[in-house]
């Protein structure tokens, strides 16, 4: 028999006959969203309030080896550097406004990456988004030369992918995420790479990627706080920061590590442990990404550690259906990103990604910025309205329409990049 209490939307579904959407069932009623007390914010381990810059550096060094053991993983130390060639000589492209290049980062015998760069024909040095994207880099944009990626990916029919390789047809079916043209137009670059050369997102084959390179490295970390896929893509967004010193028109000095959902999560957890990257860009990026676990509202803890272990280290899943007692919650992982610039962006229809719970945090973390003497939302404290971006230094917006990042979000990034990076 069924009680009442037991009558889920799943036990309705099958007793329908019919098979809900895995994401159908969530809480998306606010009036269910528990009553909840963040971690605050300004104050150390032990319950003090922070009283000046070396405190907050000393906070940011513990909060990081929170959300390492706890979320993501440990990033191995000592892992070896590649080497950087380039595949091509620059081409030409966009009536001769642009120069496209790939380049191999190559771990000799181990692993190799093809990364895919435009940057203005005019060579002076420009800020440059450091970016994954999901399908490789022949999916960014229909142009022959661009080396088609063979590599495992993700089922996807849209996508023109067969028996998990890409095909002929894959060329170009992401461009509407990657506006090269008007990344161009506003005087900047782009860097992009596959992010399955760095870690194929699938449990079987995950290690198919640079995870050998860590073979060695990490006796001493606990097996619960080794890394997960989020972690090496993390790690690989760094790598490619790092090879933008070496190409001409790229300022490294001025880099926007962006990403979109998933790879949106592997941003911020770049953007927080290397501090090299000026910018940090959350592209819908939800649960584990700008969201607020304690809002259980969308994806939970629970159902993404399920869902994709393989992402997260062995300790995230502990904390399903514990977020009230997990030591930290997301606002200060974005507060990690301070006193640079951020930009963290929703979109309405996105609830699986809890919009308001990525309008809350950011709200909880702006005050890293005042902490240590700037302006970061400015006098913001109340969600925008769809299509208003608000902010100075942090700037959130959200959009109209679902879950995706296309020509408008890319239109506020530049802009934060504008008023925060261009010279
Ligand atoms: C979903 C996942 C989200 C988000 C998304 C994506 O299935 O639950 O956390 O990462 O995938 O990457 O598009």
């Amino acid at each position: 028999m069924i009680t009442r209490r037991a009558f889920t939307a799943t036990t309705l579904a099958t007793l329908l006959g019919t098979r809900l959407h895995a994401q159908d069932d969530a809480n998306y009623d606010e009036a269910k969203v528990p009553p909840y007390t963040l971690p605050p914010l300004l104050v150390d381990a032990a319950g003090r309030p922070l009283r000046g810059r070396d405190d907050w550096q000393a906070r940011r060094v513990e909060l990081l080896d929170t959300f390492a053991a706890q979320m993501y993983g440990r990033t191995p130390r000592g892992l070896a550097a590649c080497t950087v060639t380039a595949i091509d000589a620059p081409v030409p492209v966009l009536d001769g406004r642009a120069l496209r290049q790939q380049l191999r980062l190559d771990w000799v015998g181990k692993a190799s990456v093809d990364v895919l760069v435009y940057r203005p024909a005019h060579g002076r040095r420009v800020p440059v988004f450091v970016g994954l994207n999901y399908y490789g880099n022949h999916a960014v944009d229909p142009d022959p030369g661009i080396v088609l990626n063979r590599r495992w990916m993700r089922a996807s029919e849209a996508n023109g992918i067969v028996q998990h390789r890409a095909t002929e047809r894959s060329r170009g079916t992401m461009a509407r995420r990657w506006p090269v043209d008007l990344i161009i137009e506003r005087d900047c670059a782009l860097m992009t790479a596959y992010y399955g050369d760095f870690a194929p997102d699938d449990p079987a084959v995950v290690r198919d990627g640079i995870a050998p390179l860590a073979d060695g490295l990490q006796d001493r970390i606990p097996v619960r706080e080794r890394w997960g896929a989020i972690g090496m893509w993390a790690w690989g967004l760094s790598q490619m920061r790092a090879a933008a010193t070496g190409v001409p028109g790229l300022d490294a000095s001025r880099a926007i590590v962006i990403g979109h959902s998933r790879l949106g999560k592997a941003a911020l957890w770049a953007g927080v442990q290397d501090e090299a990257f000026a910018m940090v860009v959350s592209n819908d990026s939800g649960c584990a990404g700008a969201a607020l676990s304690r809002r259980i509202y969308g994806e939970t803890i629970g159902r993404i550690t399920s869902s994709f272990p393989h992402w997260f280290c062995g300790n995230a899943a502990s904390w399903a259906g514990r977020e009230a007692e997990m030591p930290v919650d997301q606002h200060q992982l974005l507060a990690l990103v301070a006193p640079r610039a951020l930009h963290v962006a929703s979109a309405v229809d996105d609830r699986w990604a809890d919009p308001r719970g990525e309008f809350l945090a950011t709200l909880a973390a702006d005050p890293a910025w005042r902490f240590l003497g700037g302006t970061g939302l400015g006098d913001v404290t109340e969600m925008p309205p769809v299509d208003a971006p608000v902010g100075r230094r942090v700037r959130y917006h959200v959009r109209t329409g679902g879950h995706d990042i296309n020509r408008y979000d890319w239109t506020q990034y530049l802009e934060t990049a504008k008023s925060t990076l261009h010279k």
